[in-house]
């Protein structure tokens, strides 16, 4: 439908220019052989059945998803370590290609379902040939653990509609919780992990050379 292909536009033009700067992060820190606090990042437009299935269960009329619907560009950056989440979040502060409108911590403030990510909503400017347009997008930060458990719950989610058997409901809470402490073990030993990969990444590089 050309209107969607319209309106869709300027989401995917900001969806693959924050990919591409936003893995340009990730390039640098290697540059400067210094710990990456950015492991990888992923994007997507909302594809349009979900767009309207969110503006239904939220009352959002169709002429207003560009004010409030925050998350039809999304953006999703994932780290080894919790503390590289606060580091990226410092980083995206500290940019002026894109504006903060929104924070919400859900690391600090989980979810009930168990859910655990920091949230960061974007104003960002694309440029088109009609002049510049400014965009809403989402970006969620999470760590390798924490992503592991909202893509198995998103999946679930798919299969009960929202609805968890109460069994289900608490073994997710319980991997949940699971996840976190391995997030917290693995902070524990951060250095080591980091003396390794550094040792692995010199190693590589001779290899290359050779
Ligand atoms: P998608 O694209 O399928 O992931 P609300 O729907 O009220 O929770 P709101 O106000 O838009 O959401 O903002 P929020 O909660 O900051 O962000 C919503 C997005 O966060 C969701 O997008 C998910 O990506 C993620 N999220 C939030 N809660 C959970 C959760 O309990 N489990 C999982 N797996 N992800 C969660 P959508 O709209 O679901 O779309």
């Amino acid at each position: 439908m050309k209107h969607w292909d319209q309106f869709l536009a300027p989401y995917k033009q900001a969806v693959s220019e924050l990919k591409i700067k936003l893995k340009g992060m990730r390039g640098q820190f290697e540059l400067d052989s210094s710990h990456s606090p950015i492991e990888f990042v992923t994007g997507r437009v909302k594809p349009i059945a979900s767009i309207l299935d969110k503006a239904n269960q939220k009352g959002i009329p169709l002429d207003k998803l560009e004010e409030e619907m925050q998350d039809i560009a999304g953006m999703r950056i994932m780290c080894q370590f919790v503390d590289d989440i606060h580091y990226v979040v410092s980083l995206l502060r500290n940019r002026n290609d894109l504006e903060i409108v929104e924070e919400r911590d859900y690391i600090s403030h989980k979810k009930t379902s168990g859910y655990r990510s920091y949230h960061v909503v974007i104003r960002y400017p694309v440029q088109t040939i009609h002049g510049e347009k400014k965009i809403l997008a989402e970006i969620q930060i999470r760590t390798l653990a924490m992503n592991f458990w909202a893509t198995i719950e998103h999946t679930l989610n798919y299969k009960y509609k929202g609805i968890f058997p109460a069994d289900i409901k608490m073994r997710l809470q319980s991997a949940a919780e699971a996840a976190f402490r391995l997030d917290e073990e693995m902070s524990l030993i951060r250095g080591e992990i980091q003396e390794a990969q550094a040792f692995f990444t010199r190693n590589k590089e001779f290899k290359q050379e050779e």
